[in-house]
């Protein structure tokens, strides 16, 4: 009897080790990403219509990629979750163009479209008007050569096997890092864009562009800035500041984080010397390598910055009961 229940203890106990340390069987990507087994990948349909070109970025910003169905299995299980998710839609973009070369359609991956599934509709590709080289998928599951310069719904695609995922951060992204004392990640963007293409890319990692709440945090963004391999990005681009996570609110007359916050509430708000100087030319924030806050145009100007996540403890529990 003793023996039984002895058993049953360390039973109890496996079970539950399994389902806490069970992360690297837990099929996830990001919450707004579907898993689909009979592929092992993940999908995301994008309802924000985009040019295939934006598109392909898209995906991209999302450590993902334009999907284009590899063979009948594949194109039939996503347009099935398709048709589920979004009814109305009567077809999305798909990774394939024939941007290169005329008539020669290749996957985003270079790979030949005989390659992989290539079930064309009746008389398409046809290359109406001479300018069709981005190809669609229907819903009735046939191909058709479109103008890339069109906005359409799309699907990013992300493979089981490509996953990697950062313990600390919680994020499938390997280059957040994680700072103990402030108990948030970091992520310091080396390709510069414009403040408003800046906060979109950190929304597409499930992050947010930067906001100081303390002295701390700003010495820590001082930190990774100074660290940051800087000087081997060429080109043209803004040096000296990073953009962060404020801008001007012309309704509230006053500069604000992007949660709304005054900057005196959020904790830090001290200006570089004469800053902010730009009036109307700059309602966007960013910060001085010295950690000095700066306004900056929110189009004209590419420079740094810097993604800040913070840790949702219960995320892997939570997803295990979403199953
Ligand atoms: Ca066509
Ligand atoms: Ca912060
Ligand atoms: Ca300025």
């Amino acid at each position: 009897m003793a023996r039984a229940k002895y058993l049953f203890i360390c039973l109890l106990i496996q079970s539950v080790l399994d389902f806490i340390y069970g992360q690297p069987q837990v099929k996830f990507f990001r919450d707004d990403y579907k898993y689909l087994e009979t592929t092992r990948s993940f999908y995301k349909v994008h309802t924000i219509h985009r040019t295939w070109e934006n598109a392909k970025r898209k995906c991209e910003m999302e450590d993902a990629s334009l999907f284009y169905p590899k063979d009948q299995k594949e194109a039939d299980v996503v347009l099935t979750y398709l048709k589920e998710t979004q009814p109305s839609y009567p077809w999305v973009f798909i990774g394939i163009s024939s941007k290169l070369a005329k008539g020669v359609f290749k996957t985003i991956d270079g790979l030949s479209i005989r390659q992989v599934y290539n079930k064309w509709g009746p008389g398409e590709p046809n290359d109406a008007g001479g300018d069709e080289d981005c190809v669609i998928l229907r819903r009735d599951g046939t191909l058709n050569d479109d103008k890339c310069s069109k906005i359409y719904p799309f699907i990013c695609k992300k493979t089981l096997a490509s996953l990697k995922w950062n313990e600390q951060c919680n994020v499938p992204y390997m280059d957040y890092k994680y700072n103990e004392a402030l108990g948030r990640c970091y992520k310091f963007h080396l390709n510069p864009l414009n403040w408003k293409d800046a906060f979109e890319a950190c929304d597409s990692e499930d992050a947010y562009l930067a906001i100081i709440n303390s002295q701390n945090e700003a010495d820590y963004l001082v930190n990774i800035t100074a660290e940051a391999p800087k000087d081997k990005v060429k080109g043209w681009y803004l040096r000296g500041a990073v953009h962060l996570g404020f801008s001007y609110d012309p309704s509230e007359n006053g500069w604000r984080t992007i949660t709304g916050e005054t900057l005196d509430d959020a904790g830090y708000s001290m200006w570089g010397n004469n800053q902010p100087d730009g009036g109307e030319d700059e309602q966007c924030g960013s910060m001085f390598y010295n950690g000095f806050l700066n306004d900056i145009s929110c189009e004209a100007q590419r420079c740094f910055f810097i993604c800040e996540r913070e840790i949702e403890l219960l995320n892997n529990l939570s997803q295990e009961s979403r199953k």
